[in-house]
């Protein structure tokens, strides 16, 4: 027992993505990576200054001995306190909430989000700072680069701590503090939603809906607030054991992935609600009877409708999302006369916005929706704010999507997923498209004629950085738009996104399939690009 100084050399391969470093477990099973890591941001965190440290991850498989060590290294680094949820357990949006909540130095989420786990799948590690968002560049910049010169970590040998019961233990001189994963952030959500209103349609039955945890870390999440607290009954939370492998699926919520959900939604006698969330819990997928609500819709109606929610009834600051998100919610910001910001992909480009009070409610097309009450994206936090809209209406999902593009034209929007594609190929297409991009300006195909084409280039309104190179745009007139950006969370090869979308102001026009609204961009986005003859593929893996 003790404190032991461990010889190590540094790992080339250590600089975080999109959202933390996502490795293969094997990778993260060599022997050291994960501790190299951990020292890392360890070193770039300091002196903890008798500030606690939040851990907890999606339970996927390798996030208890993750933990552990993650537990004698804080012990070792002089952490005096470190809050864990209970067996390991902590979605990401609860992370941040118990980081504000209790003025933690920041925190450590174990997971890999929508990646698979198991064995041969994915794990994760985030750093999220202390306002409870994931850590900026700056940061993970400097995590990064400390990482590179590492010759060596700490680490407190004893037992492992049992996690099972709640309550305070000590390791060493730290104590390790076993939280209820729960009910911290249940009670923030009871500030925000009328949770007695969603309660009685539920229960009356004019509100029936189904939840699908896709056997990952919301599973006690829904259970608890679903059904305990807010009356839905028993078996409305679908796959709602955590699982090391998450029962072998793709835990993302969307139209590929959580087939069962979507059958059960466009099938014989529907609820009138259908959702999913993630791995880790920070995204959300909404459908209603026989519909489909795109991400960037969803948090364009929640813009729309955010004063008739408690915690948002003042009105909002601002709205910010992804660029490549759809301008649905700049439609509303410009009815509600406030700002809408246009960030790079990535929560992390939220957090500055919503510290400064700039932002309420932030989205992301990919399935995230999330506002200032943490700083990350809330998977069940827009299922609640879509059930009390819900509860408050008594109109139909549809109803409320049909009506919201009425009054504000519809953004025809979908994201095509080129899967696993070769690093070499991608990279390719994506430097020989922006070499083509400065010519095309002024080009017309078709009905379309490019006004903008460019590398989307950030400068944060709050601290000035700049981030450059965050996705390939052809922007036509008419305000359609052409998305190209390789992913940052993929673990293999390279995965290449194609996000399209086009405005439709007539409500007669609004009611095709957005892949036959979008067919002409779709083509054009294939042709420009070359993406068949480059990568080999004649079709998309994944279409949202
Ligand atoms: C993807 C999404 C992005 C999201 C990120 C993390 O990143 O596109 O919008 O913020 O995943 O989400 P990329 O680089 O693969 O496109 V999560 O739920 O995995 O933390
Ligand atoms: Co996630």
């Amino acid at each position: 027992m003790g404190i032991q100084v461990i010889p190590t050399t540094p790992f080339s391969d250590q600089k975080p993505g999109t959202s933390g470093l996502r490795k293969a477990v094997p990778v993260f099973q060599k022997p050291h990576y994960l501790e190299n890591f951990i020292q890392a941001i360890f070193d770039t965190i300091g002196d903890p200054q008798g500030r606690p440290l939040v851990l907890g991850g999606d339970g996927r498989y390798f996030n208890a001995e993750a933990i552990q060590t993650i537990l004698k290294m804080a012990a070792a680094h002089g952490f005096s306190r470190v809050k864990v949820g209970q067996n390991g357990i902590l979605s990401t949006p609860a992370a941040s909430c118990v980081i504000r909540k209790y003025g933690a130095i920041g925190g450590i989420i174990l997971s890999a989000s929508h990646n698979p786990a198991g064995p041969q799948g994915d794990f994760g590690v985030k750093f999220n700072t202390a306002n409870g968002g994931p850590a900026p560049e700056k940061v993970t910049n400097a995590i990064y680069e400390r990482s590179c010169s590492l010759r060596q970590y700490t680490i407190y040998t004893a037992p492992d701590v049992s996690l099972h019961t709640l309550g305070e233990f000590p390791l060493g001189e730290m104590i390790v503090e076993v939280i209820d994963p729960v009910a911290d952030y249940q009670a923030l959500l009871e500030t925000l939603f009328d949770f007695d209103c969603i309660h009685d349609a539920i229960t009356g039955g004019r509100l029936s809906l189904i939840f699908d945890a896709m056997h990952a870390v919301t599973g006690p999440y829904a259970h608890r607030i679903l059904e305990t607290r807010l009356g839905a009954p028993q078996g409305t939370v679908q796959h709602g054991v955590p699982l090391p492998d998450f029962g072998g699926g793709h835990p993302d919520p969307n139209l590929v992935y959580a087939h069962d959900l979507v059958q059960q939604l466009f099938g014989d006698d529907p609820p009138v609600f259908g959702a999913a969330s993630d791995g880790d819990g920070d995204r959300n997928m909404i459908l209603g009877a026989n519909c489909f609500v795109t991400p960037s819709d969803s948090l364009a109606i929640l813009a729309a409708n955010a004063t008739i929610v408690p915690g948002y009834k003042e009105g909002l600051a601002g709205i910010a999302r992804s660029m490549p998100t759809s301008q649905a919610a700049d439609r509303v910001a410009a009815t509600l006369g406030i700002d809408c910001y246009e960030t790079p992909t990535g929560w992390k480009f939220f957090g500055n916005l919503l510290d400064a009070g700039k932002a309420t409610l932030c989205g992301e097309e990919s399935f995230g929706t999330g506002s200032n009450h943490v700083r990350e994206k809330d998977g069940l936090w827009a299922v609640l704010f879509w059930l009390n809209i819900l509860a408050l209406k008594q109109q139909s999902v549809a109803d409320i999507v049909q009506s919201h593009w009425r009054t504000y034209g519809r953004n025809y929007y979908s994201r095509h997923d080129y899967e696993g594609i070769d690093s070499d190929r991608a990279h390719t297409l994506m430097t020989q498209l922006e070499q083509k991009l400065p010519q095309m300006v002024g080009q017309s195909f078709g009905a379309y004629t490019v006004a903008i084409a460019d590398n989307f280039s950030y400068t944060d309104p709050v601290d000035h950085s700049v981030s450059t190179q965050q996705g390939l745009r052809l922007i036509f007139d008419d305000g359609s738009r052409i998305v190209y950006r390789l992913s940052g969370t993929g673990t293999q090869g390279a995965t290449l996104r194609v996000y399209l979308e086009r405005f439709e102001p007539n409500p007669h026009h609004q009611h095709l399939d957005a892949q036959v609204a979008l067919a002409d961009l779709i083509e054009l986005a294939n042709q420009v690009a070359n993406i068949q003859g480059l990568t080999g593929r004649d079709r998309p893996t994944v279409i949202t």
